[in-house]
């Protein structure tokens, strides 16, 4: 590792870049979706309410910085970036539903359903994700046909069954399929694919957009596997510790369902370090990159350290 990697910039310039970042990934949105006349223009509204409704565009901001590795045009980055947001933001409104976690609060704010009802969160949700793919296979997100559709297959990968819907039904089985002391292989696997694939592509599509070799593809997705796990295990400690007025949802929902998670089977402290050693592991993973990974590098540190 070279000295210019081990002093990361700190604390404050990650805010600042996210601030930035988030501004520029609110403003595609914004153009991905205008308000509508007509009989649908609820459904336009409420997914302006489910998308266009604070969050820290951590997915979006992933995207961006693994783009930015391979000089990729940050108006083609936005377009992935807001893609991304979209397949996060409908899997908030449908995880929110009454049948699957049953959560009247999100960002803050009454969850999409409460705001509005549950057929038009169902709709939101399929809207957003329709969306996304859409936005994907537009010419204005890549010239180059393969890559958009390499774009495409890898969020499909990432955004289904093989991924977080899949990640989700384990999750939905949970009580009965990791109750109490259920084993930290199973959910490490369900981790991954509820929230880790997404990850994964979001740092990824900066080498699919820059035509980035297979090493550097492979040490992003080996980068977001290690950072999403440790991002899971402080969601863990957060929905533990944390103030509902700063994470603006719900708490210890896990703990009164019984529900097995890294910290309920790991403890607290074990489950902290473990949560640094994965950060540690996923910046090694940037060793062949030089300092224009440092976005992802703070990114890392971050997860582990947020309150909300
Ligand atoms: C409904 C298909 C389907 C999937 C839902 C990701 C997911 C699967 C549900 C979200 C439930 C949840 C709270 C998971 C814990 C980790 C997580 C994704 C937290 C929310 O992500 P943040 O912290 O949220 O990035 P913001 O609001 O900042 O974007």
């Amino acid at each position: 590792m070279s000295p210019l990697h081990v002093v990361e910039p700190g604390e404050d310039v990650l805010k600042t870049r996210m601030i930035e970042a988030s501004a520029r990934i609110e403003s595609t949105l914004n153009a991905l979706l205008p308000l509508k006349g007509g009989p649908e223009a609820r459904l336009y509204q409420a997914m302006r309410y489910a998308t266009m409704n604070g969050g820290k565009r951590l997915r979006p901001f992933l995207v961006l910085s693994s783009a930015a590795l391979f000089g990729v045009r940050e108006s083609c980055a936005l377009r992935v970036a807001a893609a991304v947001e979209c397949v996060h933001c409908y899997s908030l409104v449908h995880d929110d539903l009454p049948a699957m976690d049953d959560d009247d609060v999100r960002r803050g704010k009454p969850s999409t359903h409460r705001a509005y009802d549950e057929a038009t969160a169902i709709l939101v949700g399929d809207g957003l994700l329709t969306l996304a793919f859409e936005t994907l296979a537009n010419p204005e997100t890549h010239e180059d046909p393969l890559i958009r559709a390499n774009l495409s297959l890898a969020l499909a990968k990432a955004a289904g069954a093989r991924g977080m819907v899949g990640g989700q039904m384990i999750d939905m089985l949970a009580p009965q399929a990791l109750q109490g002391d259920g084993d930290i292989g199973a959910i490490t696997r369900l981790q991954r694919l509820k929230t880790g694939e997404l990850f994964a592509f979001a740092c990824e599509s900066g080498a699919i957009l820059g035509r980035g070799d297979n090493t550097r593809r492979q040490a992003l997705h080996a980068f977001a596997h290690d950072m999403g796990l440790a991002f899971q295990i402080a969601d863990d400690l957060l929905d533990l510790e944390g103030r509902e007025e700063e994470v603006g949802k719900a708490l210890r929902k896990d703990v009164r369902a019984g529900k097995a998670t890294f910290v309920s089977i790991l403890g607290i402290e074990r489950a902290r370090d473990q949560a640094q050693l994965l950060v540690d592991q996923a910046v090694q993973h940037l060793e062949i990159f030089d300092e224009r990974a440092d976005n992802l590098r703070m990114v890392a540190r971050f997860v582990v350290d947020r309150r909300a």
